[in-house]
């Protein structure tokens, strides 16, 4: 396979799926690339749910091969919010700043200060049953957000083993360990056993 559908509008995961793709020569193509400018409802409870729901809706439709990509922050203190509704939290146009800044308010008079990222990787075939892959990434709620590499929450995600917030680093240190790079790197253990490639 030479190429690969990602059911994503999100430009920020698309490339961080190109960067980790191109050594392997795939083409990483966005739904939008694909003329596919409608988002599907993520009616979902869980990551995995809303990533197979994101990759089947996509794939019946251009019936080929696609990815999808489900994730979030969940922060322990916050009874695991933004979780699901990370991308919608405050509203979907809210700018990040703002985001951030609300979730370091909120959480300036907590001790525990725990959260994660999670992804789930739906990989839906024509003719074969859908596979998930789950990535999860541990760390602490900055006080502050910090750096201007990445996107989303990744200002505020500190990580201890690097002392950086995610932000702070680059895109090739965050692919190593973050929660899309480890869910991606089942999926490629996968596909290499699997053949998914043409
Ligand atoms: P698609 O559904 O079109 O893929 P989306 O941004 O709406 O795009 P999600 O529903 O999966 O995607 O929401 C994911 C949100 O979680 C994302 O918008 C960020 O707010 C946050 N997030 C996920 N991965 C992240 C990362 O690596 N760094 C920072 N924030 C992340």
């Amino acid at each position: 396979m030479k190429s690969i559908v990602i059911a994503s509008g999100n430009e920020h995961k698309i490339e961080e799926f190109r960067a980790m793709f191109k050594p392997l020569g795939i083409e990483v193509i966005g739904m939008k690339e694909c003329g596919e400018m409608e988002e599907v409802q993520e009616t979902g409870a869980t990551f995995a749910e809303n990533a197979v729901i994101k990759a089947e809706y996509l794939m019946k439709k251009l019936n080929q091969p696609v990815i999808s990509d489900d994730s979030g922050l969940e922060i322990d203190a916050l009874n695991r919010e933004p979780g699901v509704y990370s991308a919608r939290y405050l509203g979907h146009d809210t700018s990040y700043e703002l985001k951030n800044r609300t979730l370091v308010e909120r959480m300036k008079d907590k001790t525990d200060r725990t959260c994660r990222f999670v992804c789930a990787i739906a990989l839906a075939r024509p003719g074969h049953p859908t596979r998930v892959f789950e990535g999860i990434v541990e760390g602490i709620v900055a006080r502050q957000p910090e750096g201007g590499h990445g996107f989303g929450y990744d200002p505020i995600f500190y990580y201890p083993p690097l002392g950086r917030t995610l932000a702070q680093i680059s895109e090739q240190e965050k692919n190593a360990i973050s929660h899309r790079g480890k869910a991606m790197r089942k999926l490629m253990e996968f596909w290499q056993h699997e053949e998914v490639a043409d």
